[in-house]
C-alpha cells in the first residue's frame, strides 16, 4: 500500500475530547501502522471498514478518561479472499484481537470500493457476457454500465463459497444519459472477485432495451425551468440558537454528542434533556442510530436474488455527500466534516457532511378562549442534524429532529432514480394491459415505454439505546380499543388502554398494528413524575409492513429483523448491527434473532430498542426519472416524562403577535 503525505506522528499527538468522538485522520494512520507492524497489511489487503470500536457503555459513563481507545479493522487479501476482523488498541499500541472468518459459517466482508472498478472489468472481458450483449445488438461494450449487486446467500452458484456478486446491465449510449433508464433484462453475470471472473452467466429471456431518455437534466426532455417561483430567504440575524463545541451540541433544554461511523453513517450519542427545577442532565437516549436497511426486490424471475443490505453489505457512511449551503440546507447552518477511509485505510475528509440547523415548524400551541379572551399562539422549532448518501440509483437523506416540547423525530428521504428493468408487454402496444389486469407481469410499475420499476421495500432498523431518566428501563406495548356494550358500559362509548409489559427478550418480538393504534413506552423503572407514574418515552411507528418476503425464504433468514417492527434486547457492547456483524453472504440468522436467544430479562433493565420501519414502495409514474422524496421514520414523544406542556415559556414569537 502506498503511504499519504499526512503522517501519523504529525497529528497524533492532540488529546483526545471525548471516548465516543469520531476516529480522526491520524488515529486512522496510527491504527494502520500498528496493524502494519504486525504484518496484517500485506498486499493485497484491503480494508473493507475501518471505524471506531467505541468502548462499552459503563466504562464511558464511569469515566471518560479511563477508556481505551479502540479501532476496528475489516480487512480482506482481494487475493485470496481471506478475511479477517481486526481490533487494534491505539492507547496500548497493539492488536487486540484479529479473528480469521469462515466465510461460509459467517459471512463475507463487505464490497470493497476497488470491487465496482474490477467487476466492470471483469464482465466486459467475459465472452459469454459479450456474446449476450451482442445477442442484444450491443457489440460496443463501452456503452454499457455494470451494476454490481450482492449475491445473497440462496446456496445455488456457489454464493456459500465464493466472495462474489451479481451483475446487471444498463446502456449509456451518450455521455449524459440516465443509464437506469435502458436496463438490459434477462441477463446476469456472477463475477467471483477472488478469482476475478465471470464463473455464470444466466440468459434467460430478451425484452427490448427501453429507449426514452431519462436525462432528467436534458431541456429537451424536462421543458425551460419555470420562472413563477419568487425567492424565500431564511435569516436569522442574531445568529442560530445552538451551540456546537467540538462534537458536543447544545440547543434548547436539549444536548448530545454527534458521531459519524463509516458504516451506520450519523450516530448520535448520551441524548438529554436539562432539567430546570433539578438543575442536572435528564438522559432520553444513550445512543441512536440507524445501523441497517435492506431494500428487496419483489420480481421472483432470474432477478430473485437483488436485494441490498445498504449499510451491512456497501456501507452507507461511505457515500456520504458534501452538502451545499443554499442547495441542500438553509439557514443559518453548521456543518461538520466526517472523516472516511479508503480500501487502503488512508482517511479522507469528507467537509460538510452533517448538516446541523434549526427550522420554523409551524405552530407549537394555539388557543382562543372563548372565556377568557386570551387569544395566544406559539411556534414550534426544531433543531436537525442530518447527512445524505449516495448509494447506486438511490439517494438517502437520515434527519433527526429535535422538538421544543420534547419529543425527537428520526425521518428518512428517499430519492434519487428507481432500479429498473424491462416491462413485458409494455410499451402502449399490443401487451399494454387493461385497468385491473395485471396478472401476467403483477411486480412491477410501468414507468416509461417499456421501462418497469419493481416493488420492493425499504427496511430500516433504528437501534435506540434507551436512558430514560437512567439505565433502568422497562418497554410496555399500549393498544387502544373499544369495549363492547355490557353492564359497565350500557351506550358502547368506552375506550380503554390495554398495557402489556414486555419483560423478556423472546416477549418483545412485536408487530406493529394500525387499527390498534399501537405504541410502545419505554418507562423508567426508579424515576416517577409528579403523578408518582414512571417516566416514559413513547415510541410511534408507522405501522407500514414489515418484511414481505417468505418467512422461509432464504433473504428471510438473513434479515430477520426486519420480519418484526419491535425488538428489545438487554444492552450488550457487542450488539451493534441487527442482521449482524458481516451481511454480506451471511447465512442467516445472524444479528437481532440471535441476540435473544439467551432470552434474558428486560424488565428494569439496561436495554436496547431496535425498531423496523420503511415503505413498501409500489412506484408510481411521478417517481419517474428522478424522484419526489418520499419520507418515512418514527416518533419519539415524551410520555409523562414531564408534568405538564413543557412549552409554557416559550414566548410569542414577535411584537405584532398578542402576548394575551
Ligand atoms: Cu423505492
Amino acid at each position: 500500500m502506498t503511504d499519504t503525505a499526512v503522517r501519523a506522528d504529525e497529528t497524533a499527538s492532540s488529546p483526545l475530547a471525548h471516548p465516543l468522538d469520531p476516529a480522526t485522520a491520524a488515529e486512522y494512520l496510527a491504527g494502520r501502522d500498528i496493524m502494519a507492524a504486525a504484518g496484517l497489511l500485506a498486499e493485497p489487503v484491503r480494508f473493507a471498514y475501518y471505524g471506531l470500536e467505541e468502548p462499552p457503555k459503563d466504562e464511558v459513563l464511569a469515566d471518560t478518561k479511563a477508556t481505551d481507545r479502540r479501532l476496528r479493522a475489516f480487512l480482506v487479501n482481494t487475493g485470496t479472499g481471506e478475511s479477517t476482523d481486526v481490533v487494534v488498541s491505539l492507547t496500548q499500541k497493539e492488536i487486540v484481537s484479529a479473528r480469521r472468518l469462515d466465510p461460509g459459517k459467517d459471512g463475507q466482508m463487505p464490497i470493497l470500493d476497488s470491487d465496482f472498478a474490477s467487476v466492470d472489468e471483469i464482465t466486459k472481458a467475459d465472452p459469454q457476457w459479450r456474446a449476450a450483449m451482442a445477442r442484444r445488438g450491443y457489440h460496443d461494450v463501452s456503452q454499457i454500465r455494470t451494476c454490481p449487486i450482492t449475491a445473497g446467500m440462496f446456496g445455488v452458484a456457489d454464493d456459500d463459497r465464493r466472495r462474489m456478486v451479481r451483475v446487471l446491465a444498463f446502456v449509456q449510449a451518450r455521455e449524459h444519459y440516465l443509464a437506469w433508464a435502458h436496463p438490459v433484462d434477462g441477463v446476469a453475470a456472477y463475477v467471483d472477485l477472488v478469482e476475478k471472473k465471470v464463473f455464470k452467466v444466466t440468459d434467460e429471456f430478451e425484452l427490448p432495451v427501453p429507449a426514452e431518455s431519462g436525462d432528467y437534466d436534458d431541456e429537451a426532455l424536462r421543458g425551460p425551468h419555470r420562472t413563477t417561483l419568487k425567492p424565500i430567504e431564511i435569516t436569522q440575524p442574531e445568529g442560530p440558537s445552538f451551540t456546537l463545541d467540538g462534537h458536543a451540541l447544545r440547543w434548547q433544554d436539549w444536548s448530545m454528542r454527534i458521531g459519524f461511523d463509516l458504516r451506520e453513517g450519523l450516530t448520535l450519542h448520551q441524548v438529554g434533556w436539562h432539567d430546570h427545577d433539578g438543575g442536572h442532565e435528564r438522559p432520553v437516549l444513550y445512543r441512536a442510530s440507524i445501523p441497517e436497511m435492506v431494500v428487496p426486490y419483489g420480481d421472483p424471475k432470474f432477478r430473485y436474488w437483488q436485494a441490498y443490505f445498504d449499510t451491512g453489505e456497501y456501507l452507507v457512511g461511505k457515500f456520504v455527500n458534501s452538502l451545499e449551503l443554499g442547495c441542500d440546507c438553509l439557514g443559518e447552518i453548521a456543518y461538520l466534516d466526517a472523516t472516511v477511509t479508503d480500501d487502503t485505510g488512508q482517511p479522507r475528509t469528507i467537509p460538510n457532511a452533517i448538516c446541523i440547523h434549526e427550522e420554523d415548524f409551524g405552530i407549537l400551541w394555539k388557543h382562543t378562549d372563548i372565556f377568557n379572551g386570551s387569544a395566544q399562539s406559539r411556534r414550534q422549532r426544531r433543531l436537525v442534524v442530518s447527512y445524505f448518501t449516495t448509494v447506486g440509483n438511490y439517494d438517502y437523506g437520515f434527519y433527526w429532529y429535535f422538538y421544543l416540547d420534547g419529543t425527537i423525530e428520526c425521518e428518512i428521504k428517499a430519492t434519487g432514480v428507481l432500479f429498473t428493468s424491462a416491462y413485458p408487454g409494455g410499451g402502449g402496444s399490443g401487451g399494454a394491459s387493461l385497468p385491473g389486469q395485471h396478472s401476467e407481469h403483477p411486480y412491477s410499475t410501468e414507468v416509461a415505454p417499456g421501462l418497469a420499476a419493481p416493488f420492493h421495500q425499504h427496511l430500516f432498523s433504528a437501534r435506540l439505546d434507551m436512558t430514560v431518566d437512567g439505565l433502568a428501563n422497562a418497554v410496555e406495548e399500549v393498544d387502544v380499543s373499544g369495549l363492547p356494550i355490557g353492564p359497565d358500559n350500557p351506550y358502547g362509548n368506552a375506550i380503554v388502554q390495554t398495557v402489556t409489559r414486555l419483560t423478556r427478550e423472546s416477549q418483545a418480538v412485536r408487530r406493529a398494528d394500525g387499527s390498534r393504534g399501537r405504541t410502545w413506552r419505554i418507562v423508567s423503572t426508579e424515576q416517577a413524575n409528579r403523578f408518582g407514574r414512571p417516566t416514559g418515552y413513547t415510541l410511534y411507528p408507522e405501522a407500514a409492513p414489515a418484511l414481505l418476503a417468505d418467512p422461509e425464504s432464504p433473504l428471510a433468514k438473513r434479515a430477520g429483523f426486519a420480519a418484526n417492527h419491535l425488538w428489545v434486547t438487554r444492552y450488550d457492547p457487542a450488539h451493534r448491527w441487527p442482521a449482524g456483524d458481516f451481511v454480506n453472504q451471511n447465512p442467516g440468522g445472524a444479528g437481532l434473532p440471535a441476540f435473544i436467544a439467551g432470552d434474558q430479562d428486560i424488565d428494569g433493565a439496561d436495554i436496547v430498542v431496535w425498531h423496523t420501519f420503511g415503505p413498501t414502495h409500489v412506484p408510481r409514474p411521478e417517481d419517474w426519472p428522478v424522484m419526489p422524496v418520499a419520507r418515512c421514520g418514527f416518533v419519539l414523544k415524551p410520555t409523562g416524562f414531564f408534568d405538564r406542556n413543557p412549552t409554557l415559556d416559550v414566548p410569542p414569537p414577535a411584537r405584532h403577535c398578542s402576548a394575551g
